[in-house]
């Protein structure tokens, strides 16, 4: 095996943060209830063709109403955290205005069972289900938008903020973005360039004002999440290109106040700075207390005059994004640990100051339930990687604080809908019936021995 351990290998440092992770349209279903208004999700999934076999959100899990079922079940597993996303057109169904006390009920309710259970509850405020009436006016092209995220980040921490200690503002803003108004996967399913830099400088416009907001009414620890990938390659320039736009993009404004000179020069040429105002870096570098990392799998890119720009990174003209040739998962995603461990370690020596979480980390593969069981030896064997990886990282001196599985459950994956099953709970989408896989009975003992089984 590539990491032979002696058996008392892999404790985690005590307190080790372990847990899952979830988001609201991926899961609640329930979208018309308690007065919830529409989400660019809703009207995008429901547009034909553009997620697979027309699944949408409506039903999801019905977590909405089975929360406490499924609290129970993360209770059970042992988890210490739980990361679920807050939907914004629940708490404003237009966007803005006064808030809809009737959503904010629902994660009133969820908060307080997950406390009960003694599970530390880990909110993101924005899992990318834009109220529509904002997409209406631009979404987050338009500036207003960060103005209207900030506003109600408060009103959600003014209702919560006596229990949930942890707040992250966004998930992955380089996926709102890039993927929603670039190469238009995403809803709002955009197809501009400079649509995709404008949406990117908002997001993180809207981040910073949220953190400042959320400090000044007494937040604990602030956050924010962004999918990181080590970029691999021998063209030096190439890495470096990609890894501007993919990384550098979002951790140098937020954790340096600087963008890359590389995005500047790309979205200069697709459609200009403009939208960048003067003092808008100061606002965007404010100080978090954590870095949350989702990491899934390497991008490895070569120099290939006359290729294409991937759409969705404006910009990588003459760069070829390189198939996989190791094993892969059902997204068809490269599975390698080792991309975790270096780029853990480059974060703790390029962001020194800031912490790091784990907030997403798994993998979807074809399970089936076989004997009332489901087992996926698959998943056990990429979990049990990523986590010696982290367990490296952390060896290495990296100050990493916790892990969150993605995901708990089955769940709607995007543009792919039901079909990939990232959950280590299965869910028949058919009775909502809820099975442990093999996988969350393993990392059940892994929580409970704080660390992984030697060899
Ligand atoms: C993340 N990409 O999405 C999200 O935070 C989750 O909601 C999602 O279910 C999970 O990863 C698995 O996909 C991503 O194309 C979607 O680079 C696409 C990409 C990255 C992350």
């Amino acid at each position: 095996d590539r990491f032979p351990f002696p058996d008392d290998f892999g404790r985690f440092p005590d307190g080790f943060i372990w847990g899952a992770a979830t988001a609201s349209y991926q899961i609640e279903g329930a979208v018309t209830a308690g007065g919830r208004g529409a989400s660019i999700w809703d009207t995008f999934s429901h547009t034909p063709e553009k997620v697979a076999d027309g699944h949408t959100g409506d039903v999801a899990c019905d977590h909405y109403h089975r929360y406490a079922e499924d609290v129970r079940l993360m209770a059970d597993l042992g988890l210490k955290a739980y990361r679920f996303s807050i939907a914004w057109p629940r708490i404003q169904p237009t966007g803005a205005g006064p808030v809809n006390p009737d959503g904010l009920d629902f994660y009133d309710r969820l908060v307080d069972e997950l406390l009960d259970q003694g599970i530390a509850p880990y909110a993101t405020l924005y899992h990318w289900d834009l109220p529509q009436p904002l997409e209406d006016l631009g979404g987050w092209t338009n500036r207003d938008t960060a103005f209207r995220f900030a506003d109600y980040a408060l009103a959600v921490h003014d209702r919560l903020g006596d229990r949930v200690r942890t707040w992250t503002t966004l998930n992955e803003p380089w996926v709102s973005a890039f993927l929603g108004y670039c190469s238009g996967v995403h809803a709002p399913g955009r197809h501009s360039p400079a649509e995709g830099f404008r949406a990117a400088h908002h997001l993180l416009l809207g981040h910073g004002l949220a953190v400042s907001a959320l400090r000044s009414a007494g937040a604990a620890e602030l956050a924010l999440t962004l999918n990181l990938g080590t970029v691999l390659g021998k063209d030096e320039e190439a890495v470096a290109r990609v890894d501007a736009l993919l990384n550098r993009q979002f951790l140098d404004p937020a954790l340096r106040g600087r963008y890359p000179a590389e995005v500047l020069e790309i979205a200069a040429r697709h459609g200009g700075l403009e939208h960048i105002g003067d003092g808008d870096l100061a606002v965007i570098h404010q100080p978090i207390e954590l870095l949350g990392v989702n990491y899934y799998c390497p991008t490895t890119v070569s120099r290939s005059p006359g290729e294409p720009a991937n759409p969705a990174y404006p910009g990588t003209e003459d760069i070829r994004f390189e198939p996989p040739t190791g094993p892969v998962t059902a997204m068809g995603w490269p599975i390698e640990p080792a991309g975790l461990e270096s780029l853990l370690v480059r974060l703790s020596r390029d962001y020194p100051e800031v912490g790091l979480l784990i907030t997403e980390n798994g993998a979807a593969f074809d399970d089936e339930v076989r004997d009332d069981r489901v087992p996926d030896p698959d998943r056990i064997h990429y979990l049990d990687g990523h986590l010696r990886a982290a367990h490296a990282a952390i060896t290495a001196g990296v100050d990493l604080r916790g892990y969150l599985v993605w995901s708990l459950l089955d769940n709607f994956e995007w543009a792919y809908g039901y079909h990939k099953r990232f959950g280590i709970v299965y869910v028949d989408f058919t009775t909502q019936r809820r099975l442990p896989k093999d996988s969350a009975l393993w990392y059940r003992e892994v929580i409970k021995r704080n660390g992984l089984q030697g060899e």
